[in-house]
């Protein structure tokens, strides 16, 4: 029996401005690698963190997907029915919220969205040919389709993107982000949980859809405002970085451009390649449930696993030419979304709001090029913008 071992700290910032060094290293050390400095277990190849993915019964959630252990440390707010939770508990919630996002629910969204893109790519270049794509383009969009999607007032959406930022934080270790989050918490969930509410939510959007679910009986009404909690927590920040990404790529990537302009109907694969190399949500944890053999190693039953799901997605081992976004490739299998009974419910939603920003931009936009130096925004788990300043060259 072996077991390598790394003193690395994945959620100090020179790791969070630039994981890959790290995750070459974490996956070359082999199959799992125990990281001292939090005993906790990497999986950093794409083969194991796909089998822990899958393996709900071995790798389980409801003791939390974060560096703590819910079993003896209380979460800093109720968990998730669906993220923080395992079959039996977990399977009502996802029914439930798998059908209202699903593909045939969405369809009624994509016009206005295709429509709403064209308005916000419109505004955006009656400006001036630059724009910093994180604020004007990545984050103007979810902002607006989703929550009125999702039901909500106007008033008030400005706090989606902080909830979610410290909500990533938390997941990781009690370091300065977490701090740095820590005054506004108690406001923010204060918000975010009055947005739940049945009387807060218009009566054609997801919300509502899940209280009428309640009202059939399919949950109970305790567990309905958790499952709309749930839409507004992991919504938001992750499309803003998602579609952030999908910018970025194409920004430093002018032929892929071109080949997008050529066929749009590469929009949804250029957002999937690029949910692959970004990997928006780099980790999430699972706890063992018992000692399990990975390679030559145990991770012992109680341990906390780290999946990386970003050195996954950038395995050599399973992808050729890891490092290209390239939408020759066929990126489906990525763990980007995860994998398994938690994969992303809402990658429907993520996937429409993505081919609708980039086909109006494809439309209007014959080149893309940075207009100057990019910054990252350091989360414990998402790898995310603070500023993408582009030229849009109009065609
Ligand atoms: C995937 C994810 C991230 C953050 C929060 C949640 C889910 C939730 O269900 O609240």
């Amino acid at each position: 029996m072996s077991l390598p071992v790394s003193d690395a700290d994945p959620f100090d910032h020179e790791n969070l401005e630039d994981p890959g060094p790290m995750h070459e290293k974490l996956r070359e050390a082999g199959p799992v690698v125990h990281l001292t400095r939090y005993d906790t277990y990497a999986l950093a190849r794409y083969e194991h963190v796909y089998a822990a993915l899958t393996d709900w019964q071995r790798f389980e959630s409801g003791a939390g997907v974060g560096l703590s252990n819910f079993r003896t440390e209380k979460p800093w707010r109720p968990p998730s029915l669906l993220l923080e939770a395992d079959p039996p508990r977990h399977d009502a919630p996802r029914r439930v919220l798998s059908k209202i996002v699903g593909p045939r629910s969405l369809h009624r969204l994509r016009e206005r969205w295709a429509a709403e893109a064209a308005e916000l790519v419109d505004r955006v270049l009656a400006q001036g040919d630059t724009a910093d794509a994180v604020p004007a383009l990545a984050e103007a969009f979810p902002l607006r389709v989703f929550p009125d999607a999702v039901g909500i007032p106007a008033e008030g959406r400005e706090s989606l993107l902080p909830y979610g930022d410290h909500l990533f934080n938390a997941f990781g270790p009690s370091n300065d982000l977490v701090a740095n989050g820590i005054p506004r918490v108690a406001e923010l969930s204060a918000w975010v949980n009055a947005q739940c509410a049945r009387d807060m939510l218009t009566p054609d959007g997801f919300g509502a859809a899940i209280w009428a679910a309640a009202d059939r009986g399919e949950l109970t009404p305790e567990q309905a405002p958790l499952v709309v909690r749930s839409l507004l927590s992991a919504g938001v920040d992750t499309t803003v970085h998602g579609l952030s990404a999908v910018l970025y790529a194409f920004a430093t990537n002018p032929a892929q451009w071109q080949r997008l302009r050529e066929q749009p109907a590469l929009a949804r694969v250029a957002f999937d390649e690029a949910v692959r190399w970004e990997s928006p949500v780099q980790t999430f944890f699972r706890t063992a449930t018992t000692d399990v053999t990975v390679g030559d190693s145990v991770i012992p039953d109680r341990a906390k696993i780290l999946m990386f799901l970003g050195a996954a997605n950038r395995d050599p081992r399973r992808w050729d030419g890891p490092d290209h976004f390239d939408l020759t490739r066929d990126p489906s299998g990525h763990v980007g979304f995860g994998m398994g009974i938690h994969q992303c419910v809402g990658q429907h939603i993520a996937r429409l709001e993505a081919e609708s920003l980039v086909t109006a931009l494809a439309r209007r936009v014959a080149r893309l090029e940075l207009a100057g130096p990019v910054r990252r925004h350091h989360n414990n788990t998402l790898r995310a913008w603070r500023s993408i300043p582009l030229h849009l060259h109009r065609s």
